[in-house]
């Protein structure tokens, strides 16, 4: 019984320039883990080919190395692997395709679709329509000559392409490259494998995107799955298992802290995360010098402990309750400073008068502990 593996959007050499360089470079190393975990499950859920809907590298400028790290990826799974071009790594005249081709990095087995039209798995009895981008927008179907392309009797259809199915995806993916919705009806196709939308995304019965296998942004959308693909014959109704791949999650939160129970809820929250996060968090609102002094302890936790933590605090303003300056006992002058810098200031200057009772506070403190010991 056929069966593959759909996967797409590896975005190879994506760098991860907004990380600590440590985080980068393991968000970078995750990448290349994952096509070796393509590889294992192939191996494992006996797979007869690998099929990867496009942008495989994230860029034509890729360095060599990554080329041939990327290559070196997929030794682990012998079968064939069908490699189509995406937006990001279009089959232009010169693209980092032919420079793989130069650098001999390709293994035989690598099936690299530079040009529409179908290549035949002969001993899998797999037909791949495939329907590479040859620039990075284009605004036709570029699917629609697969109705015209025939294949062996016997064979399965299967469609390779990278775009938006139109009108079916939240609008922010914009509408280049687009495919019709009924492609697969259209033209026959025991299953279209879809690429360019980074979340694993079923669009009918026979299509699915199946999304990145290691997410790389904060978007809630189901990536870091790859689909197991089972057909019995020509014309059955595939079976489509997804396969969690991912290695880290990411998340994103914006939360507004009101009341003590806020702060609460959102350590909590840090908590039951697992280690293997990515985590970008906007704060707003306001906290009491107590409840700032807790804050910055969970996150230096919570930094140690994830993948990448960035906390965003500028919007968070800094709000001392009559307790927290109490418990400063600062007296004379420095309690004249405290009382200034807690009244409202202009602008800029607010921001300001708040990081320097913060300063002053934890200084306080600092010195409250000394004098305890
Ligand atoms: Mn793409």
């Amino acid at each position: 019984m056929p069966k593959f593996l759909h996967t797409a959007d590896w975005q190879m050499g994506r760098a991860f320039t907004r990380f600590e360089t440590e985080d980068g470079a393991a968000l970078v190393e995750a990448r290349f883990e994952a096509i070796e975990t393509l590889a294992r499950l192939a191996n494992e859920h006996q797979c007869d080919a690998v099929l990867v809907a496009g942008d495989v590298f994230d860029a034509q400028t890729v360095s060599d190395r990554t080329i041939r790290r990327v290559f070196n990826a997929t030794k682990g799974f012998a079968g064939p692997w069908v490699m189509l071009p995406g937006n990001h790594d279009a089959a232009l005249a010169e693209s980092v395709w032919t420079r793989a081709q130069r650098l001999g990095a390709i293994p035989e087995n690598v099936h690299l679709a530079l040009q529409p039209g179908v290549i035949d798995l002969e001993p899998q009895k797999l037909s791949i329509l495939c329907a590479p981008l040859t620039q990075r927008h284009t605004y036709g179907d570029l699917t629609e000559p697969f109705s015209g392309y025939e294949t062996p009797e016997g064979f399965l259809r299967i469609g390779l392409a990278h775009g938006s199915v139109q009108g079916l995806l939240p609008d922010e993916i914009d509408s280049t490259n687009p495919i019709a919705p009924n492609r697969a009806q259209a033209s026959k196709l025991d299953y279209l494998a879809l690429g360019d939308w980074h979340g694993t995304k079923q669009i009918g019965e026979r299509t699915w995107y199946s999304g990145t296998p290691e997410p790389e942004r904060f978007r809630n959308n189901e990536a870091g799955n790859a689909l197991i693909v089972e057909v019995a014959e020509p014309g059955a109704t595939p079976a489509v298992t997804r396969v969690p791949t991912g290695r880290y999650q990411w998340h994103q939160f914006r939360e507004t802290l009101a009341v003590q129970s806020d702060l609460e809820q959102l350590l909590a929250r840090l908590n039951t995360l697992p280690e293997s996060v990515v985590v970008d968090l906007r704060l707003d609102g306001s906290v009491t010098l107590a409840g700032e002094e807790t804050l910055l302890k969970a996150l230096s936790i919570a930094e140690a402990r994830f993948r990448s933590l960035r906390c965003e605090r500028s919007g968070l303003q800094l709000a001392p309750t009559d307790e927290d300056i109490a418990a400063l006992k600062a007296d004379g002058y420095v309690g004249e400073v405290v009382e200034s810098l807690r009244e409202p200031q202009e602008g800029a200057q607010d921001d300001i008068a708040r990081d320097a009772l913060a300063i002053l506070a934890g200084l306080l403190r600092e010195r409250e502990q000394e004098a305890a010991q």
